[in-house]
């Protein structure tokens, strides 16, 4: 189950798994997204999949969906809590606060809300392995960033707190911390400037969805003894959330 498969590092994590033959559940809002995906995905692989369309900030829905699913796919081996976004990028003390509640509720509380109602499944077959997709900016803060920052940080921390959790049912937890990474991501973070979008990555070979998804589809596959906790992963050209080189 990929949450937020509709763009990013989620539509690609979806398409990696489903040439590696694993059926899949893809989440996210926009429907003609999911559709479109969905027919690929069956186009290209010999897969199940079931598409669910739901806002992670609502937590009726989530818990809909996932009361709701068929009982064949109520055997979840494998949670992607993709779903994310920045939005803005102002100093603290000009900050938008419908944007801090849009990146609290969506990167924090949504993420807890998926897990809430997908782990019990996991527990009751004593297997599971949760992603969960931070970022180096939970790792440090940097200018203009603050509640974006915080909100990956707290996926970095509930990371660490799912995992000592869920020890005792078996179940994965591997926290990803990706860099610079070209997505959707800076178009939503300004709104549909793309312009300014574009320029947070000039001169920087950043990483892609599929760099991502490829590292996701890796810890998935080693031994059911080992496990990867923590991963972090920058384009070469990028060192910290504040020093890039570029070219
Ligand atoms: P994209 O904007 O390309 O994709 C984001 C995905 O999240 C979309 O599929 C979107 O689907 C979904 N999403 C957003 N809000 C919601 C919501 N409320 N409910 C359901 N789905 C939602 O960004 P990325 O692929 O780059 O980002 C994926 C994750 O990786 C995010 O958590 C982001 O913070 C993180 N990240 C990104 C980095 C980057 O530089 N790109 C670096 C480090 C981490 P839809 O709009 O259809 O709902
Ligand atoms: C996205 C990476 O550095 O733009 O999480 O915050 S950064």
């Amino acid at each position: 189950m990929v949450t937020g498969a509709t763009a990013g590092f989620g539509r690609a994590t979806a398409l990696i798994f489903a040439k590696n033959g694993y059926n899949l559940i893809i989440t996210g809002r926009r429907k003609e997204r999911l559709e479109e995906l969905e027919k690929e995905l069956l186009k290209t692989s010999d897969i199940k999949v079931l598409s669910l369309n739901f806002d992670v900030r609502n937590l009726d829905e989530v818990n809909s969906a996932i009361k709701n699913l068929p009982a064949e796919w109520k055997a979840i081996d494998i949670l992607v809590n993709n779903a994310g976004l920045a939005v803005g990028m102002d100093h603290i003390d000009k900050g938008n606060i419908d944007d801090w509640e849009r990146m609290i509720d969506t990167n924090i509380k949504g993420l807890l809300y998926v897990t809430r109602a997908v782990s019990p499944l996991m527990a009751a077959r004593n297997s599971g392995h949760i992603f969960n997709i931070g970022s180096i900016a939970g790792k440090d803060a940097y200018e203009n960033g603050n509640v974006y920052c915080a909100s990956k940080a707290a996926v970095a921390s509930l990371s660490k707190g799912m995992r000592i959790d869920l020890l005792q049912n078996n179940i994965k937890v591997t926290h990803i911390a990706p860099g610079m990474a070209e997505t959707e991501f800076s178009i939503v973070r300004f709104k549909g400037d793309s312009v300014r979008a574009d320029s947070v990555y000039k001169g920087i070979d950043a990483l892609k969805g599929d760099d991502i998804a490829n590292v996701i589809y890796f810890c998935a596959t080693l031994p059911a003894h080992v496990c990867i906790n923590d991963l972090e992963l920058t384009p070469t050209q990028q060192a910290s959330v504040v020093h890039n080189y570029r070219r």
